[in-house]
Formats: C-alpha cells, sequence, structure tokens
C-alpha cells in the first residue's frame, strides 16, 4: 500500500492473509454457513452496543447489488487516531485480528464457537467492504478491499453532535464464498432468537431485491419466547421467569409447561444456541428435580405416588429456556454446541435450586398446578412398569395369561394362523360364529382405542386394552421386542366400511407403527376389506367400493341393492364369505414406504396440531373415507 504503513500494518495485513487462506478456520465454511456467519459478526458487534445501553435499534438490510448493510444507533465505532500507532481507531478494529482490549473489551465474548472473530474477517473476506461512523459531529468513512484499506479515515461532513451510530456495508467475496445469497430464512431465525435473548432489542430486517420487511422485538424477552415455542399448544400457567447473577456469570431462565408430554429444553451460552447441551442444562435439569421432590415432600403430596420423582415426570410438558453468559465458555462436541465448563454446572444448579423454590413458594397455585402434572407422569411411569411386568408374568402362563375376550384358535402353528382384531363386542360376535376356529383367532376390542400419538409412551402402555393387545400378538414391544415370539401369522384389522371404522383401523396402525413397526416390516399387519353392497340378481354378488357399484349398475338393470352398514349387519355366513375366507376374502398388507413420511402423516393425522390435521385430510379425503 503506502509508504505510511510501519512493521506494526504490515504484521496486520499478514493476519488478514490468514484468514484468506483458511476462511474455514474463521467461520466454519465457505459455503452458506459461513456466507451467514458474515452477517452475524456484524451484527453481534451491534447487538453488544446495545447490551452496553448505547443501542436501541439495529437494521439489516440486502442490498440490490448483492452487499449487506448493517445500521446501528449505537456510540459509533472511536475514529480518533491511535495513540501507538498513528492511525484512526476505525482503521485498526476493522484491520487487526483481535484488535480487543483498549476498544471493545468483551467479558461475554463469543468465543471457542466459530464466532468471536470480529468484524476484521467479515472485512478481510469481503470483495469491497465500507464502514461509515456517526460521532463527534462528523461523518467519518473508510472502505476496504479484501480487508485492505483504499485510503485512511476521511471526514466526509460535519453532522449535529447529537447523532451517532455505525454502518457496515460489505460485499462477500465470491472468490472466497460458494455461495452468495442469503437466506430470508436463516436470518430471520436467527435475528428472532437475538431479540428473544435480548428484551426489548428491536431489529429490523429487509430484502430490498424482493421488497420484503420483518420488525423483530420482544419486551418480553425470554417469557415471550417460551410462550412462542407453546404456540398452538395449551400452557398450564404464565412463563416462570427469573434472572440471577453470581459473580460473572449471569443466568435467565424461563419455564412454561404445557398439557403435552413433549420435553423442550433450549440452551444458549453468551447467546449460542448450544444445540448439544452441556454443564448448563444438566445443572438446570438437576435442579428442577430436586426443586420437585422437596416441594412434594414439604406440601406431603408424596403419599400420591410414594416414590421419588425422577426426571423424566419432572420434564413431561416442559418448555424452558436457560440462557446464560460466562467470561470463558469452552465449547465441545461435533458441532462445538456443546458447553463444557465443568464449573458451570453446579452453580446453574444451585442458583435454579434457590430461584425455582423461591418461586414455588410465592406462587402456591402454579407451583400445585405443575406438579400435580408431574405427580401424574410419576403415577402413569409406576403404573406402565407395573403393567409390563404383569405382561411379563401373563406371558409366562401362556394360553391362561391371555385377555379373556380372545377367542383363541387351536392350531399352535402360528405360521398358518391368524389373529382378526375386530371393533366392537358385537362384531366380534359375529366374527366368533364366523371364523374358522381351527387357524382363526378373534380380539374383540371395546370401541375405540387410545390414540398413542397423543398420549406419553407409558400412559399408552398400561392402557388396558392396548395391554391386551400387546400380550395376544406375543412379541413385546420396545427393546424386548422379539418377533420370534408372535403368537400368529397374520394380524388382521377388521372394522366397518365407515367413517369410525377408519378411525379405528388408523388409530391401530399408529399403535403398530410406533411400538412394533417390525411387524409391518415383516408384513405381519393387513386390514380386511368388507364389502359395502351385496347385489342380488340370480346369485349374490358383492361390491367392495362405490366405483364398482357404478359399473355394475351401468351394466344391468333392475339390481336388488343392499348397503351394509357394519360387519354386525352380516349374517356370520356373509361375513365368512365376504371377509374371512382366506379363499374369497379381500386383505391388504400394510407396507411401510418412507419411514419419514410415515412418521410426519402420523403425528399429523393423530398428534396435537389440529389444522394440518384439518388440511391433510381434507386433501385426502376421498382416499381416506373420511367426513369431514
Ligand atoms: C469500541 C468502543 C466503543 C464503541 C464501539 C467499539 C462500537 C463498535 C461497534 C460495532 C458496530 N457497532 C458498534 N458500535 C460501537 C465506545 C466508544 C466510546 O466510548 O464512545
Amino acid at each position: 500500500m503506502t509508504e505510511k504503513y510501519t512493521a506494526e500494518s504490515i504484521k496486520v495485513l499478514e493476519g488478514l492473509e490468514a484468514v484468506r487462506k483458511r476462511p474455514a478456520m474463521y467461520i466454519g465454511s465457505t459455503g452458506k454457513e459461513g456466507l451467514h456467519h458474515l452477517v452475524w459478526e456484524a451484527v453481534d458487534n451491534s447487538v453488544d452496543e446495545a447490551l452496553a445501553g448505547y443501542c436501541t435499534k439495529i437494521s439489516v438490510t440486502l442490498n440490490e447489488d448483492g452487499s449487506v448493510t448493517v445500521e446501528d444507533d449505537g456510540r459509533g465505532i472511536p475514529v480518533e487516531k491511535h495513540p501507538e500507532f498513528n492511525v484512526s481507531a476505525l482503521q485498526i478494529i476493522m484491520t487487526k485480528l483481535h484488535a480487543g482490549g483498549k476498544f471493545d473489551k468483551k467479558i461475554y465474548a463469543i468465543s471457542g464457537g466459530l464466532h468471536g472473530v470480529g468484524i476484521t474477517c467479515v472485512n478481510a473476506l469481503s470483495k469491497r467492504f465500507i464502514a461509515e461512523v456517526k460521532r463527534d459531529g462528523g461523518l467519518w468513512m473508510q472502505e476496504y478491499s479484501k480487508g485492505n484499506p483504499k485510503s485512511p479515515v476521511k471526514k466526509i461532513k460535519d453532522i449535529p453532535e447529537s447523532e451517532h451510530g455505525t454502518k457496515i456495508i460489505f460485499y462477500p467475496d465470491d472468490e472466497i464464498f460458494s455461495a452468495t445469497k442469503f437466506d430470508w430464512q436463516i436470518l430471520e431465525t436467527r435475528f428472532r432468537e437475538i431479540t428473544f435473548l435480548n428484551a426489548g432489542l428491536k431489529i429490523s430486517l429487509t430484502d430490498d431485491i424482493k421488497n420484503k420487511r420483518e420488525d423483530f422485538i420482544a419486551e418480553g424477552g425470554l417469557s415471550e419466547f417460551a410462550k412462542w415455542l407453546n404456540e398452538g399448544k395449551e400452557a398450564l400457567h404464565k412463563p416462570i421467569y427469573f434472572k440471577r447473577q453470581q459473580e460473572n456469570t449471569i443466568v435467565e431462565i424461563a419455564i412454561q409447561y404445557n398439557n403435552s408430554y413433549q420435553e423442550n429444553i433450549f440452551g444458549f451460552v453468551n447467546t449460542i444456541n448450544t444445540v448439544e447441551g452441556g454443564t448448563h442444562v444438566v445443572g438446570f435439569k438437576t435442579a428442577i428435580t430436586r426443586v420437585m421432590n422437596d416441594y412434594i415432600q414439604k406440601t406431603g403430596m408424596i403419599k400420591k405416588t410414594e416414590e421419588s420423582l425422577v426426571g423424566d415426570d419432572v420434564r413431561e410438558g416442559i418448555t424452558a429456556v436457560v440462557s446464560i453468559k460466562i467470561p470463558e465458555p469452552q465449547f465441545e462436541g461435533q458441532t462445538k454446541t456443546k458447553l463444557g465448563n465443568s464449573e458451570v454446572k453446579g452453580m446453574i444448579d444451585s442458583i435454579v435450586t434457590v430461584a425455582l423454590s423461591e418461586f414455588f413458594e410465592e406462587n402456591p397455585t402454579i407451583a400445585k398446578k405443575i406438579v400435580s402434572k408431574v405427580l401424574d407422569a410419576a403415577k402413569a411411569r409406576i403404573a406402565a412398569r407395573k403393567a409390563k411386568e404383569l405382561v411379563r408374568r401373563k406371558t409366562a402362563f401362556s394360553i391362561s395369561g391371555m385377555p379373556g375376550k380372545l377367542a383363541d384358535c387351536s392350531s399352535k402353528k402360528n405360521e398358518s394362523t391368524e389373529v382378526y382384531i375386530v371393533e366392537g363386542e358385537s362384531a366380534g360376535g359375529s366374527a366368533k360364529q364366523a371364523r374358522n376356529k381351527e387357524f382363526q383367532a378373534v380380539l374383540p376390542l371395546r370401541g375405540k382405542i387410545l390414540n398413542v400419538e397423543k398420549s406419553s409412551p407409558v400412559r399408552s402402555l398400561s392402557n388396558e386394552e392396548i395391554s391386551n393387545l400387546i400380550t395376544v400378538v406375543g412379541t413385546g414391544v420396545g427393546e424386548i421386542f422379539n418377533l420370534e415370539k408372535i403368537r400368529y401369522g397374520k394380524i388382521i384389522i377388521m372394522t366397518d366400511a365407515d367413517v369410525d371404522g377408519e378411525h379405528i383401523k388408523t388409530l391401530l396402525l399408529t399403535f403398530f407403527f410406533r411400538f412394533m413397526p417390525q411387524l409391518i416390516e415383516n408384513g405381519k399387519v393387513f386390514v380386511a376389506v368388507p364389502p359395502l353392497y351385496r347385489i342380488r340378481k340370480k346369485d349374490d354378488y358383492y361390491v367392495y367400493s362405490e366405483q364398482d357399484l357404478k359399473k355394475f349398475i351401468a351394466s344391468s338393470e333392475n339390481l336388488n341393492v343392499t348397503r351394509f352398514k357394519g360387519l354386525g349387519e352380516m349374517s356370520s355366513e356373509q361375513l365368512w364369505e365376504t371377509t374371512m375366507n382366506p379363499k374369497t376374502r379381500k386383505i391388504k398388507k400394510i407396507f411401510i414406504e418412507d419411514a419419514v413420511e410415515a412418521d410426519r402423516v402420523f403425528s399429523m393425522l393423530m398428534g396435537e396440531d389440529v389444522l394440518s390435521r384439518k388440511n391433510f385430510i381434507s386433501e385426502n379425503a376421498k382416499e381416506a373415507n373420511l367426513d369431514i
């Protein structure tokens, strides 16, 4: 560059050269992730200025020419000459790696992860970079290329003393990045997160190409975060919130239980999402289990279980955000998103223990609501364990251990045997009459079985109808599943050909899919296809679909058509002939074509998300044969 450059500034250039040589070392990758890191770095500086209390608003703009502008109304980066180097402080901050110390001393630096390398790296990895500062009655500016200043810091014009702020415009270098297009979704998610983690901070995101703008602000901070995470679920109480500081550690926590069974605990360290968890989350979990156990002891609520609560009980239906700030985070794990600092566990544990106990004492109504739910979870867990023990003992006694409602077959050669699972006692009765006792068993179910998608596994397994089903199938569930113990060659679900029947069929398939997917994978699960109509001409004909009925009607006149309202309406001969006789019946084998898609469809059809369930069912109404 120019003769002004001293030995000191040559070292600076070498530093920037290192960033350009091994960019991935500083920003993780040169793909989409790395590209977005440039924005995080630029925005983090403004967030720090906001946290220091000098900045109220940050705006991020994706410009039409591919550059990004990050602007804040903070104090503005200092521009005066640095006494040691005889250049503007602005230039040092923008061109010297870890300029730190004098100018931007941060206690809660986001180091160790991919962040913390500062705005200097953004500069080094930009083909063009412009810094504009408003402070000390002037608008100051410096432009850089690949991290090198094009000229000294200049005062462009005089402005009122009251105006202040920093604006950075950068053009990612396409010699470095394989991707140069920014993704709205990625930016939106992170900015929403940042504003939840910093109550009252305003971030606005604008896309000048798509003419799109969104403002993020959460006056309620972390509490609002918990509420947002619980959207669409039924919350049990307003969020519990506390913030404590001990030495240099700041702990901020929001908790809100909902009526589901899922556990949703999110950890943040210095605003980094610790996806892999770590010592802060472990400390939190330990503390809440202890506080709830102490509470049930103190209040005498323990009588309801007579056993201590375990972690799983305490976390059923919890939504929590654990955000901590510590001076020297150690990030570990596959993606460097697991907090490793061992001293943090005990510290968070003791802070949360004190704060949550205090909250419970001061808010007994909320405490009772939460603890009741937690006790229900414990009771279900204990009941399920007892039910499992019972099932295990019963299976040991073979036939005598089968539920009384099962009409078993006489053959013990399980390859050639079948069990019909039938809805309702009356259809069960017809099926028992119609069957071939030699190889066909019948298990009638009492109406609709439990929706396992909406119940915790422990609760599902303690349900009587479901535990009967497990006993009759014989294989067990979960880790103890053993296909060799299967008691029949085919498991056939037989329900009425109406809306209720379809629903029961789906409930049963959901159960098999969630608890015994190996049965489906091995082709053991079938659904029976009962006829919809009987047509009398010279002989009897059975029609299995509306389409076939239309064809039949088109080809002949004067038909005597009877609609079967349900399985119970057929005579046992008709039921045998149409639905149970292997020579004449129709049955369909159930496949899992795509496990991920099946999982999504079952969650949607049977889970909590009523809106998407409605959409899915109406889109597929004809196929699924569901009226709505
Ligand atoms: C160092 C010192 C001061 C402010 C800043 C850095 C600062 C940096 C950035 C980066 C983006 N926006 C920023 N805003 C401020 C304090 C200077 C003073 O004492 O006035």
